[in-house]
């Protein structure tokens, strides 16, 4: 999979993109990552990308000519990439939205900043994502949430041992909710004298499955 990535603030991403699992999904060549630097297509010398907006008011607004430059290059460099624009005013996102994100051949995720895109680019994106019911300064932080839900669930990714049907990871109701998993623990056996459910220790694998089976359901009704 390709995830181009058009931001104000590529740096932003230098080292969560070398971390952990999304370093490893790059390694074993299950994504690759494009950033694309938003300035490069601003107007004028001085790299113009916002201007005050129409009606007045505080605050800048990102060019839709601007914006509009830099997905028709993104098109060019990589033609069958869907256009995501980063907003609190889009779709949010669940379980279900990141599977069908993860796969598509490519995604271009787009980070405004400021007070937000001219209204207009909504007509050149393919799906409109928020990541939740909060206002972010900029797009970039919401960028890297899509990118870590996606990436783990790129083939070759998750180690083979992980069998699906043990991880949660592809796995969410109709609603789009993850199924979340069973409670997990591992030594000490007793610290500050809370101590780990018996039936783990016992060896019973038949009693172990029962109990992680009762305990995945109520994780999902305990929300
Ligand atoms: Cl995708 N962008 C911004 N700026 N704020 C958000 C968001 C996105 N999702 C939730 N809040």
């Amino acid at each position: 999979m390709r995830i181009n990535i058009l931001t104000l603030f590529p740096e932003f991403f230098s080292s969560p993109l070398q971390q952990s699992m999304i370093f490893k999904a790059q390694k074993v060549r299950a994504v690759k990552f494009n950033l694309y630097n938003l300035r490069d297509f601003g107007l004028g010398p001085r790299r113009q990308v916002d201007d005050r907006p129409y009606g007045g008011g505080a605050g800048m607004v990102l060019r839709v000519d601007v914006l509009v430059k830099a997905l028709r290059q993104i098109k060019k460099d990589d033609p069958q990439t869907k256009f995501i624009l980063l907003t609190p005013k889009g779709k949010k996102l669940n379980q279900k939205k990141v599977i069908s994100l993860a796969k598509k051949a490519s995604i271009t995720l787009i980070c405004g900043h400021y007070e937000g895109f001219d209204e207009r680019i909504r007509e050149y994106v393919d799906e409109e994502i928020s990541i939740g019911d909060y206002v972010l300064s900029g797009g970039e932080s919401a960028a890297l949430v899509v990118v870590d839900a996606v990436v783990r669930l790129l083939p070759g990714v998750l180690e083979k041992k992980e069998a699906p049907q043990e991880e949660s990871f592809m796995l969410c109701d109709k609603k789009g909710k993850p199924l979340l998993e069973y409670p997990h623990y591992t030594r000490p056996e007793v610290f500050e004298n809370k101590k780990v459910p018996k039936v783990l220790l016992s060896g019973n694998h038949r009693k172990i499955k029962e109990w992680r089976k009762r305990h995945t359901q109520r994780a999902a009704k305990d929300r």
